[in-house]
């Protein structure tokens, strides 16, 4: 079958017959209802259910789906998404979505329906902006939840570090998870375009004087040239690779329930820097913390600041046997130099924070304001972490 790009429910039903999946949703595919998730900028997502359950059917298109056809991108990303996610299920099964179907020829996967959860943060978009209309909130244990994170980070990268694996395995590790293509596109859009004039670049007005700054200090320039250096000569253990509040699914409320946290969306994965993966989780919390502060939301913020200290916490702990402190020291000090880039290219590049993004005019540019700065601070002395009052 070629049935080109999934963009309606009959394609996604007819896909769905093809691969023999449909029967598991049920026993006429007229049953079969299909809605499209799309939420992260480079693939398609779709929900098919029936009356005997549901799946997702991810595709990745020819090009970068938020950017369109004049972003073309080899669509076999695919594949290495699902060798990270075979990976993670070895490693971390409860953490990630199982995978029930690969299809290299179309270039998609089906996995586990995780529609019942929410996007962390979607969910936390939605705290501030309920609370902004005086609506009821769901709770969020952000601390219960970087804990999980951390571990996870912890856990992945310490079994797949040299020291867990021993020499040769490690090398076929980094070996088969190469991810070249999508590694360049981390060096474009978090650690190239937000320093360089170019379209894809959008600010609040509030940022306009610091943005040509930035472009023009070469201060910024060399550090944003030794994380650069760090992220492609540090192969030390496996990462997720974009490990952003929008690659973690939580079920809400989870305040006084069992915690259900997945990662998901690893086609990113590669070896790299260990504190790559923290640095982007601790940007993207510190990010949702500054958005409440900014809405005058201070308990929400502190909560959400919190997670940076569980994660660092849970991380170490599945550290702590073998690695030395000042090794830790020093990953630490390269995730807050990721983090420092994280926030800025999430404030100025193109793949903006909708906590940011979605908050009323004068608190967006009083956000924004405050994670460019602490993103800036952070990139050019990696070494305290943030100096905020949250
Ligand atoms: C063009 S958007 C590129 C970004 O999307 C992915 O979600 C990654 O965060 C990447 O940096
Ligand atoms: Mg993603
Ligand atoms: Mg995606
Ligand atoms: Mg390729």
């Amino acid at each position: 079958m070629s049935s080109g790009l999934l963009t309606d429910r009959d394609g996604v039903v007819a896909y769905l017959e093809f691969a023999h999946l449909s029967a598991t949703l049920a026993d006429e595919a007229d049953h079969i209802t299909v809605r499209e998730v799309t939420a992260g900028n480079m693939n398609r997502v779709f929900i098919a259910e029936g009356p005997l359950g549901s799946l997702a059917i991810k595709q990745a298109p020819p090009f970068i789906n938020v950017i369109g056809e004049g972003a073309p991108m080899d669509p076999s990303r695919i594949g290495a998404e699902a060798r990270a996610y075979a990976q993670l299920a070895r490693l971390a099964p409860d953490t990630v979505p199982a995978i029930a179907h690969l299809d290299l020829d179309e270039y998609v996967m089906v996995m586990e329906d995780l529609s019942e959860l929410t996007v962390l943060r979607d969910g936390l978009v939605d705290q501030v902006t309920a609370r902004l209309a005086g609506e009821a909130t769901s709770e969020i244990d952000c601390a219960a939840i970087g804990s999980v994170v951390g571990r996870f980070i912890g856990e992945l990268t310490f079994s797949t570090s040299e020291t867990s694996l021993g020499r040769s395995a490690f090398e076929e590790l980094t070996r088969e998870s190469s991810n070249p293509d999508l590694c360049a596109l981390t060096l474009q859009y978090v650690l190239g375009e937000p320093y360089r004039d170019v379209a894809n670049n959008h600010w609040v007005p509030a940022l306009e004087g610091r943005v040509r700054q930035l472009w023009n200090d070469s201060a910024v320039a060399a550090a944003v040239e030794r994380v650069s250096k760090v992220f492609t000569e540090s192969p030390q253990g496996l990462l997720h690779g974009d490990l952003h509040t929008g690659s973690v699914m939580v079920r809400l409320p989870n305040v006084g329930h069992d915690l259900d946290v997945k990662v998901f969306d690893p086609e990113f994965s590669f070896v790299g820097p260990i504190g790559m993966d923290l640095g982007l989780f601790w940007a993207n919390m510190r990010i949702a913390a500054m958005a409440a502060d900014a809405a005058g939301q201070t308990d929400l913020a502190v909560m959400r600041a919190s997670a940076v200290d569980t994660s660092r916490e849970a991380f170490r702990a599945a550290w702590q046997d073998t690695a030395s402190p000042e090794f830790l020291d020093q990953v630490e000090r390269e995730a807050w130099g990721f983090a420092g880039a994280e926030m800025i290219r999430r404030v100025i590049g193109v793949a903006r924070a909708a906590d940011l993004e979605l908050l009323p005019a004068d608190e967006c540019a009083a956000a924004s304001v405050a994670v460019f700065d602490e993103g800036r601070s952070l990139l050019l002395d990696p070494s305290t972490g943030p100096v905020a009052h949250i």
